[in-house]
Parts: structure tokens; C-alpha cells; sequence
């Protein structure tokens, strides 16, 4: 199937990852009307209907959300602040906080080191983590000299095996940190997801953004 250009201005697409962020947008795209007619879970397909012909969804990686939306590819989309702190947020329209797959950003380490110390010792630090932007701007701002190991996932994994002293990574219910007798030292952020949206087509398919993005300004809000 080809897929090629997205200036149709009565056609929309969304951009979303499988799993809590698609979960969590589902009642946010019932308040605009849209019912999403496959689950990805355990359909193959990428791009899915909705029961509006004019909007269809595009089942993406968490971390391409942003570059499908900045490129126009997807018109607009759902991302983690921490990825969106990643990607660096060019070329994407931010307006509503959907509150929705909350978590923090933190610094964790294996139970037994003391991290207060090394920080105050003046100690260079390995620090392990998918979010190398967001690790090096709060380290910087603490003055804090780190080494930073950039992982794509499973970084619990990191200090249990030396590979570094501290992880920078999201934490929900802190269970799987517990799990692998990891402690959260220092929260870097609160975390929620947005809603992005391509800045050419916010201008060029306004007519047809507009109500949905109202629609999810108001059920973000009314989730108290
Ligand atoms: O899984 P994949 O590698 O494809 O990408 P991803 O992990 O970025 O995607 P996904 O779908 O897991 O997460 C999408 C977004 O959800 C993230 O960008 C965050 O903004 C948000 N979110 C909310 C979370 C969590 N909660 C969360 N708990 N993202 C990841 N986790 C991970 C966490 O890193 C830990 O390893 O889940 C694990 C368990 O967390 P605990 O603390 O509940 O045990
Ligand atoms: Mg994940």
C-alpha cells in the first residue's frame, strides 16, 4: 500500500502508540464523536478507520509519534512529555496537556548506593538512560558531571550489572524499580501526555481540527 501525500483538507490523521497512550485516548476520541473500528492489539493492521471516513489512525512507535506529526505524515497526535522533551518539539503546535498515561521522569540507583553523597563529593557519575536530553539539562542544572549511556529500553537492567551507577527513567507505581531493588532518589519531572499537532495543518485543515481538539480540551478537563 502506498501512502503518499496528506493535503487532502478532509482527511485527518492521527498519530498514536499502542498500549496506555491509545488506551487512554480512546474516551478523549468518543467526546469528538470518533470510534476507533479495529484494536491494535490484535489487528495487524497500521492504519486504522474510525466510523468518520475522514479521520483514520496511524499506529506508531511512542518515540515516532513526533516525527510522524512534525512531518506531516500525521496531522496531529498523542506523545509523553519525555518524548516530546526528546524530539525537541520543532515543527509541532502544543496546546492542550491531555493529561492522560501520567508518570515522572526520575534518577534511580541500585539500593545500596548512596547517591546523596556521590553528588555531594563531587563524584562523575554513569548515568544510563533513554532520555539523554533531559538527563544532560538536569544534571547540568545540578552541576553534576555525568557520563551518559544511551539505552533504548529495559534500563532497570543497568545498575543491577555495573553498567552504570544511576538510571534516568519513568516511574508510574515505582513497582518494576522495587522489583530489581532499585530506589527513585530524585524526581526530574511530572509527566503527562499532549495532544501535537502539525503547524501547517492546524492552519490548512483548521475547519476540521478545530472541533476535535475542542473536544479534547473539554474531556481532558472534565477528568478532574
Ligand atoms: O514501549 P516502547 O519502547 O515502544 O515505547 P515507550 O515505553 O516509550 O511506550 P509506552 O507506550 O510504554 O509509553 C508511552 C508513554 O506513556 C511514555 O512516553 C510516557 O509518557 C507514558 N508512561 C506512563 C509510561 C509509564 N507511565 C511507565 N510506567 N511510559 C513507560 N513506563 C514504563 C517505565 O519506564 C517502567 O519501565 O513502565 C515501566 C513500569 O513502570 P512502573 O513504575 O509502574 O513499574
Ligand atoms: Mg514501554
Amino acid at each position: 500500500m502506498t501512502f503518499t501525500s496528506n493535503t487532502d483538507e478532509t482527511q485527518l490523521i492521527l498519530a498514536l502508540s499502542k498500549g496506555r497512550i491509545f488506551e487512554d485516548t480512546l474516551p478523549l476520541l468518543s467526546a469528538a464523536g470518533i470510534e476507533v473500528l479495529e484494536n491494535p492489539e490484535t489487528s495487524r493492521k497500521l492504519i486504522l478507520p474510525t466510523n468518520d471516513p475522514g479521520v483514520r489512525v496511524l499506529i506508531v512507535r511512542a518515540s515516532d509519534v513526533p516525527t510522524y506529526v512534525q512531518y506531516g505524515a500525521a496531522d496531529f497526535g498523542v506523545a509523553g512529555k519525555d518524548v516530546l522533551l526528546e524530539h525537541g518539539g520543532e515543527g509541532l503546535y502544543q496546546p492542550i496537556d491531555l493529561r492522560i498515561a501520567e508518570c515522572r521522569m526520575s534518577v534511580a540507583v541500585n539500593a545500596g548506593f548512596d547517591y546523596e553523597s556521590a553528588v555531594r563529593q563531587g563524584a562523575r557519575l554513569r548515568v544510563a538512560t533513554k532520555f539523554v536530553n533531559t538527563a544532560r539539562e538536569h544534571f547540568a542544572r545540578k552541576g553534576v558531571h555525568v557520563d551518559l549511556i544511551k539505552l533504548y529500553g529495559s534500563m532497570e537492567l543497568a545498575p543491577l550489572v555495573g553498567l552504570s551507577d544511576a538510571i534516568v527513567d519513568v516511574v508510574s507505581t515505582g513497582g518494576t524499580l522495587r522489583a530489581n531493588n532499585l530506589v527513585e532518589v530524585e524526581k526530574i519531572m511530572d509527566i503527562s501526555s499532549r495532544l501535537v499537532v502539525n503547524q501547517a495543518a492546524l492552519k490548512l485543515k483548521r475547519e476540521r481540527l478545530q472541533p476535535i481538539l475542542d473536544a479534547f480540551e473539554r474531556a481532558s478537563k472534565a477528568k478532574g
